[in-house]
């Protein structure tokens, strides 16, 4: 019986259907509990996630260090506001500098939150320190990005969904091919302030830039004066198998968006890292947030990252990542045009004849498999980096049943 034929769950999507907005097109599956790689439905039914919350989940659903670490931070203070200082707040930002090598953080509470922080940095950055004229700063975008859902950021969005008629938009924005380095160059001019680039784009479909791509970006910055912002949102902490998956490539930006993973799923927390150089452009009242910084999310982020550090999920993610990508790519079927893989990072496109992902993550779903569709032809396979080996065989031969002829 499908999940959405019994009344228990009946319920609940009837509910959601009258009372919240329909800006979400839910697989029909209610979910009431979570421990690891698994989550259960109203009914008892257990599922492997392979989707994570977009990779908020690394470090697993309901992981007893980031829980402990959330009852007893709750129990003592939760929130100051930044009027008052707490005794999270340093510690935690001094290990998220040390993690991941930047001399300050700030921050915020949700991703976009953390992208609308970089621009802001890189605008007065580029005011102050490179002379641009007021209010002439730009900024290169790419075409499939995802950065949020601001209107500032859809307005740089290529999606028509995130952004018809949600006009008008913030100017300063030029968009030019992901991966197309001749482009960059000549959309960068003197009023460029920054780059803003996901070293892998989720939303687009786990799409993986050329080789030189990155490194070539930071030489045009550098010719520019140009800030190299990597929005790492998706693909940091651990999901494309390193802690930042741009230096990878073998270069580093001179700042960095983070969130989702960065607080394991727990408890909204995004940050921006910069040098100082950056970050001194934030002076009082310059920017901030009722909650960013607050002390519950200091002390689940700090667990967080111990948790990425002490289970080694950056090496899990690689290892279980190239297995996985393999055992797919073995995979006999004409519905597959493309495996695409980094860490446990899998975006499986199908033929356009295959019709739409949607239908196999419903088929997915029937086999105890929640995964997500994304741009029409791609199922994305982010399970979270706890997951079991013989887990992912599970979910290998599910997705093997499912697109067989
Ligand atoms: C939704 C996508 C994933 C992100 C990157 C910033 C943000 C995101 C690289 C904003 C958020 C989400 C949000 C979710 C769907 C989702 C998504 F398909 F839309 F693109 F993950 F693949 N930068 N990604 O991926 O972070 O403000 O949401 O905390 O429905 O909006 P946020």
């Amino acid at each position: 019986m499908a999940p959405s034929d019994t009344d228990t769950a009946g319920v609940f999507l009837e509910l959601e259907a009258h009372y919240a907005a329909h800006n979400y097109h839910p697989l029909p599956v209610v979910l009431t509990r979570g421990q690891g790689a698994h989550v259960f439905d109203v009914e008892g039914r257990r599922y492997l996630d392979c989707l994570s919350a977009y990779s908020a989940l690394n470090q697993g659903h309901g992981h007893p260090r980031i829980v402990a670490a959330l009852i007893e931070q709750a129990q003592r203070l939760a929130l100051t506001s930044r009027a008052f200082h707490n005794d999270r707040f340093g510690p935690y930002c001094r290990k998220l500098c040390e993690r991941v090598g930047y001399a300050k953080v700030l921050l915020m509470n949700t991703g976009a939150e953390a992208v609308e922080t970089a621009i802001k940095a890189a605008r007065r950055h580029g005011y102050r320190r490179k002379g641009v004229a007021k209010d002439r700063a730009e900024i290169v975008v790419f075409a499939g990005n995802f950065h949020g859902r601001t209107t500032t950021i859809v307005g740089f969005s290529s999606d028509p969904e995130s952004r018809d008629e949600f006009g008008p938009f913030a100017p300063g924005f030029v968009t030019v091919p992901y991966g197309d380095l001749a482009a960059t160059a000549r959309a960068m001019n003197p009023n460029t302030v920054a780059v803003l680039v996901e070293p892998i784009q989720g939303e687009a479909g786990v799409v993986i830039p050329p080789e030189g791509f990155l490194p070539g970006l930071r030489e045009l910055c550098d010719r520019h004066g140009a800030l190299l912002l990597c929005d790492e949102i998706q693909s940091g902490m651990g999901r494309a198998g390193a802690w930042l998956c741009h230096r990878d490539s073998g270069i580093r930006a001179d700042g960095v968006i983070l969130g989702k993973a960065l607080s394991g799923g727990l408890y909204p927390l995004s940050a921006f890292a910069a040098d100082d150089a950056v970050m001194e452009v934030f002076t009082p009242g310059s920017h901030g947030s009722t909650y960013g910084g607050n002390p519950l999310a200091c002390a689940v982020g700090e667990a967080a990252l111990d948790v990425l550090a002490d289970e080694d999920l950056c090496t899990r993610s690689r290892e279980l990542g190239a297995r996985v990508a393999a055992r797919l790519r073995a995979i006999r079927t004409s519905r597959i045009h493309e495996v695409r893989a980094r860490g446990l990072w899998v975006g499986l496109q199908l033929t356009d004849s295959a019709g739409p992902a949607r239908v196999y993550c419903e088929r997915l779903l029937q086999q105890g498999i929640l995964c997500k569709d994304t741009h029409g032809h791609t199922i994305r396979i982010a399970p979270p980096l706890v997951v079991e080996e013989r887990d992912l065989e599970e979910a290998a031969a599910a997705l093997e049943r499912v697109l067989a002829e």
